[in-house]
């Protein structure tokens, strides 16, 4: 009885009626007639967890058992998404747990809509972590996903006077059915003090680390179930409580505050998803977060996860750590002070273990994203972690004189330590020295990755540095989100696509049938009707049904130019206003936007604001009434992506080329069927190659020509020699979108014409004529038909099972 899970029933709608109900009684203490919406998700989740615990343990005992090689994935970010629909799906539940809830008179979807999703994640890079943990559970991989369970995720955005304002994102306050902590297995994490030399019982002086302050992490874990396989994987997420609650002598002298501050310090650690770090505290505290767990995670590996007697000299066969970006890297000194300063290791066998045990994934370009910690810092916080740095840093650089005699710059430029602005770590460089491999995550990313920021580590290691285009999961993102596509696929070719991606391609010579192409149209139309009916009641917008739905959802960032689809909908709507073209001769289109804008970035969140301005005068305004419309529906995150994706026509990727390092929205919309209008940027490069050049609206600069452009360039030339241009932006700085203030549009406004270090100015002319094409396509529905099945039939390479292939065969070896 003790050796096996004990499963549960096979999942009838009886049985499952059972034991919801069995839930809703013990679990949540309420009858049926009593139970709130909230005891009634609960239950459900309880329910279809139960359906996943027999897998869940199972699989944990088979890894147990083999001893296989295991993926660490270290990522401070997971962007999971809700978890109920996800998992009705694994398990393929999804019927008979529609039967049971309305037999027991419950309308399922307004349970679902209950889940608060958890946010532990900016962007792409979260969202990407999640995508990657699905599919390892689907191909059966062993891998923890190990991160922060931070109490509060990214803020939820909502709209005062047209302004973002941020309110804190509580995700945990209605119950978190999902997680399951664990404090036996918590972990002490030191921090700060200082170094000093010992004699050990060999007569050898080592280092020691007297840490002068602790927290405890504890870890929470979460199911990450495979496409109905019979497979569960972990994920891990850590959470900080101090080591002692309180003081009870400080408490009972009456200083209350005084006596828990140790436990709000600690408990700080993971209270909020990356905070804003503009304040020396804010940095300090973002480095306690990533050391806090990293050091969680790795104790873990090692000393519960492996077995006791395991020979960490072959940790390399048992362990390959991937750094989901710079945030992580500082495992990289941490497991030489575990193998060094704990296990007795001497330095040189401990660094080849290290490096044989990391790979090192970047998914920026952009320098400011690259990440530095002062020296002064890190040496407070982690001061044996900063020894061991720079004794990394020494023996490199001894190896670059050695490749590279007598060029003592390129050892500077080399360095893992910076001098100036002052004395820092470049975290991107000491996993570079370190990591096995490096990989960017789109092919053009790559490239310049290689050429352009680790031009010289590229040089010294060429076979370190390798490509993995980044993928999404289409359980999640087809099968889930548009349940009236996944049917058709389903319908026509069979459901092998959902973990064969590539099968797709079997829809190919279903573009040309016309009856297909009007089933496709209609699932479209589905799905825009969705789209609409939830906007109306979420964010009291309409949307028109009768026209191309064209979607810009995306983080706000200069680089993504937000603005330059602006210019165009003002464009548009000045071409109307100023008679120029009659309404009717309009492509009736509606743009949705969805982004939020970090905390601290000020010309992001101004630039919300003028897109919410526009969007008020445009959709009043009645010249346009029918034929333009904008909705900006707030706090854009992976729910609402998950209807918004299916309804789109048009999916806008135009960020400046050379600056987004792959994008993962752009393959999100193509495998949806909308088709893209791009720059030559990011993973748009290999969507283009794939659906092909007919089928992909292709504007603006390449990379090389943006740098060709950049010395001297001047956004009021542009301004000066295009009439369109400077009607557009002289309607936007006339005050006329925002009651007639001028001031309140000048910030963005003087930004592009003095400025602009995105280029909207330089791309604009391109960018409408593209746009032109989009609308001369859009106008022949069976044509745009064809071009979009062709999208959805060819983007199968964009499934993350692939990129999941390529990290086993190039990084991995798993
Ligand atoms: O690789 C995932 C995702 C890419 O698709 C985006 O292009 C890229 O901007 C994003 N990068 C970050 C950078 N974070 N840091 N550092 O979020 O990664």
């Amino acid at each position: 009885l003790a050796s096996g899970p004990v499963v549960q029933p096979a999942p009838t709608v009886d049985g499952f009626v059972e034991t919801f109900l069995g839930e809703l009684n013990y679990g949540q203490g309420v009858l049926l007639s009593q139970s709130t919406v909230n005891d009634q998700y609960l239950a459900l989740a309880r329910t279809v967890r139960r359906y996943l615990m027999a897998d869940w343990l199972e699989t944990g005992a088979r890894r147990r058992q083999a001893q296989q090689k295991t993926v660490a994935y270290l990522s401070a970010e997971y962007l999971l998404g809700r978890q109920l629909g996800n998992n009705l799906l694994a398990t393929n539940l999804q019927d008979v747990a529609d039967a049971a809830m309305s037999r027991c008179g419950i309308d399922i979807a307004s349970l679902r809509a209950q889940e608060v999703e958890p946010g532990l994640g900016n962007g792409g890079l979260g969202r990407l972590a999640a995508c990657f943990v699905d599919s390892l559970a689907t191909m059966d991989v062993p891998c923890i996903g190990y991160g922060i369970r931070y109490e509060y995720g990214i803020f939820r955005q909502t709209f005062e006077g047209d302004r973002q304002v941020e309110v804190p994102d509580s995700w945990l306050s209605l119950g978190s059915p999902w997680e399951f902590p664990h404090p036996e297995r918590q972990v002490l994490v030191h921090f700060g003090g200082r170094t000093e030399e010992v004699t050990d019982e060999n007569g050898r002086v080592v280092c020691r680390w007297v840490p002068d302050w602790n927290v405890v992490g504890m870890p929470y874990h979460y199911m990450v179930p495979g496409h109905r396989n019979g497979v569960v994987n972990t994920l891990r997420l850590w959470s900080a409580k101090a080591t002692q609650a309180f003081d009870l002598q400080i408490f009972n002298s009456g200083d209350y505050a005084e006596a828990v501050r140790a436990q709000t310090f600690a408990e700080n650690i993971s209270k909020v998803l990356y905070p804003e770090d503009s304040t020396p505290q804010g940095k300090e505290l973002r480095l306690q977060q990533q050391y806090f767990f990293v050091a969680c995670s790795l104790h873990d590996f090692i000393d519960n996860t492996l077995p006791h007697d395991f020979d960490l000299r072959r940790l390399p066969e048992r362990l390959v750590v991937q750094l989901n970006d710079t945030h992580p890297v500082i495992a990289i000194p941490e497991l030489m002070r575990i193998l060094v300063d704990r296990k007795g290791f001497d330095w040189d066998e401990a660094w080849d273990i290290t490096k044989r045990c990391f790979a090192y994934t970047c998914h920026t370009l952009l320098p400011e994203a690259l990440e530095v910690w002062s020296v002064e810092l890190l040496g407070r916080l982690l001061p044996r972690h900063l020894e061991i740095i720079y004794r990394i840093n020494e023996e490199f650089l001894e190896e670059v004189r050695e490749a590279f005699p007598g060029d003592e710059m390129l050892v500077r430029r080399m360095s893992v330590i910076a001098e100036h602005p002052e004395r820092s770590v470049r975290m991107a460089y000491l996993a570079t020295v370190a990591g096995s491999k490096v990989n960017g995550v789109a092919e053009l990313h790559s490239q310049l990755l290689r050429d352009k920021v680790l031009p010289d580590f590229s040089r010294m290691w060429p076979d370190k540095f390798t490509n993995v285009t980044n993928g999404i999961t289409p359980r999640r993102f087809v099968l889930l989100a548009n349940r009236r596509l996944s049917d058709l696929v389903t319908d026509t070719i069979g459901d092998g696509w959902v973990t064969d991606l590539d099968r797709l391609r079997e829809l190919e010579p279903y573009a040309d049938d016309a009856s297909f192409r009007a089933a496709f149209r209609e699932v479209k139309q589905g799905n825009k009707e969705r789209l609409a009916a939830l906007l109306r009641v979420r964010d009291g917008l309409e949307i028109p049904q009768d026209s191309m739905l064209d979607v810009m959802v995306k983080r706000l960032h200069e680089y993504k130019r937000q603005t330059l689809k602006l210019l165009h909908i003002v464009s548009l709507y000045d071409d109307v206003v100023s008679g120029r073209v009659a309404a009717e001769d309009l492509t009736p289109r509606t743009v949705v936007f969805g982004a939020k804008a970090a905390p601290g970035y000020h010309l992001a969140k101004e630039i919300i604001f003028l897109v919410n301005a526009v969007a008020d005068t445009v959709n009043a305004d009645p010249r346009v009434a029918g034929r333009l419309s904008v909705a900006f529906p707030a706090n854009y995150n992976v729910t609402l992506a998950e209807k918004l994706i299916p309804a789109a026509d048009l999916s806008e990727q135009i960020s400046l080329a050379g600056k987004e390092a792959s994008g993962t929205g752009n393959m999100k919309f193509a495998l949806n069927g909308a088709l893209t209008i791009g720059t030559d940027d990011g993973a748009n490069v290999e969507i283009r190659r794939l659906v092909g050049d007919d089928h992909f609206f292709l504007f603006g600069m390449t990379e090389p020509e943006v740098e060709r452009l950049r010395p001297g360039y001047t956004p009021s030339m542009y301004y000066e020699e295009d009439a369109r241009l400077r009607s557009t932006i002289d309607l936007l700085a006339s005050g006329h979108f925002t009651g007639g203030d001028r001031q309140a549009v000048a910030p963005v406004i003087d930004n592009l014409l003095h400025q602009d270090a995105f280029m909207a100015l330089a791309d604009f002319r391109s960018y409408l004529d593209a746009q032109e094409r989009v609308e001369a396509a859009y106008a022949d529905p069976d044509a745009w038909s064809r071009s979009a099945i062709l999208n959805v039939a060819r983007s199968g390479f964009f499934s993350s099972d692939r990129s999941m292939r390529d990290y086993l065969d190039r990084i991995w070896h798993a």
